[in-house]
């Protein structure tokens, strides 16, 4: 497993070395996720699982963003993926520029799916546009039913929100249908999963939804 530095990039436009990012991954069938949350909200977790569910099925690739430590990118490695870890200079994201070095430097051709761990927090990775087919987002009970009024930027970007720890949501009073009403007040079309890596709630509905995300990309490949 390879460690690598990143530096932020300075080009002129995130938006369109994204948009070519995209379209390179896309004319080979490689759907990269990029996956965002709080810090802590489960995100290695819910890779851990989802890997050694579906690396049968795909070659499945991982990038870990942290500002410092290669800990999560040894649990992907564990798990059964190709995995690199990416030390983002201090930065609160990952951009489209250091996306790229870090599926270089991966090898990133022949993998079906790559997800991209972002740096965790709610404000900063919703903003950079990756060069990801699909932007999925975890929000774990603990955090609170509220955070869609908080950051509402993170909840209209992503195409899929995970509701995980669902086992604890007792403990929290966290209340399912004001966060989904919520959530969809900000993005009427986000696909919503409960999910618990404790109990494995929510999970085949979470790999089924990858599959279909995974053959749509590949389709549209030519
Ligand atoms: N009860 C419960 N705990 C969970 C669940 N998923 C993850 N955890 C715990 O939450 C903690 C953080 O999980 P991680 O998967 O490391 O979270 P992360 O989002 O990758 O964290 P960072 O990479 O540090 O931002 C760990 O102690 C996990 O065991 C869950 O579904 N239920
Ligand atoms: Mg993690």
């Amino acid at each position: 497993m390879r460690i690598i530095e990143l530096k932020a990039t300075v080009t002129a436009s995130n938006d369109r070395d994204a948009a070519a990012l995209r379209g390179e991954l896309k004319s080979k069938g490689t759907l990269l996720i990029n996956l965002m949350a709080s810090p802590g909200a489960g995100k290695t977790t819910l890779l851990e699982r989802t890997i050694r569910d579906l690396s049968g099925e795909f070659k499945i690739g991982v990038m870990e963003a942290d500002v410092d430590s290669d800990v999560d990118a040894l649990r992907a490695e564990r798990a059964g993926a190709k995995a690199i870890q990416v030390h983002t200079g201090g930065m609160c994201h990952m951009d489209a520029g250091m996306t790229r070095r870090g599926l270089e430097d991966m090898g990133w051709e022949g993998t079906d799916i790559i997800f991209l761990e972002n740096v965790g927090n709610l404000i900063c990775p919703a903003e950079f546009d990756t060069g990801a087919g699909k932007k999925v987002m975890l929000l774990s009970t603990p955090e609170g039913d509220d955070k869609p009024l908080k950051y509402p930027l993170m909840f209209r970007e992503s195409d899929v929100l995970i509701i995980s720890k669902t086992d604890v949501a007792p403990y929290f009073d966290f209340d399912f249908d004001k966060c989904v009403e919520r959530a969809r007040k900000l993005n009427p079309n986000i696909t919503v999963f409960r999910l618990s890596a404790k109990t494995g709630e929510g999970f085949e509905e979470w790999e089924n939804w990858l599959r279909n995300a995974a053959a749509e990309w590949k389709g549209a490949k030519e």
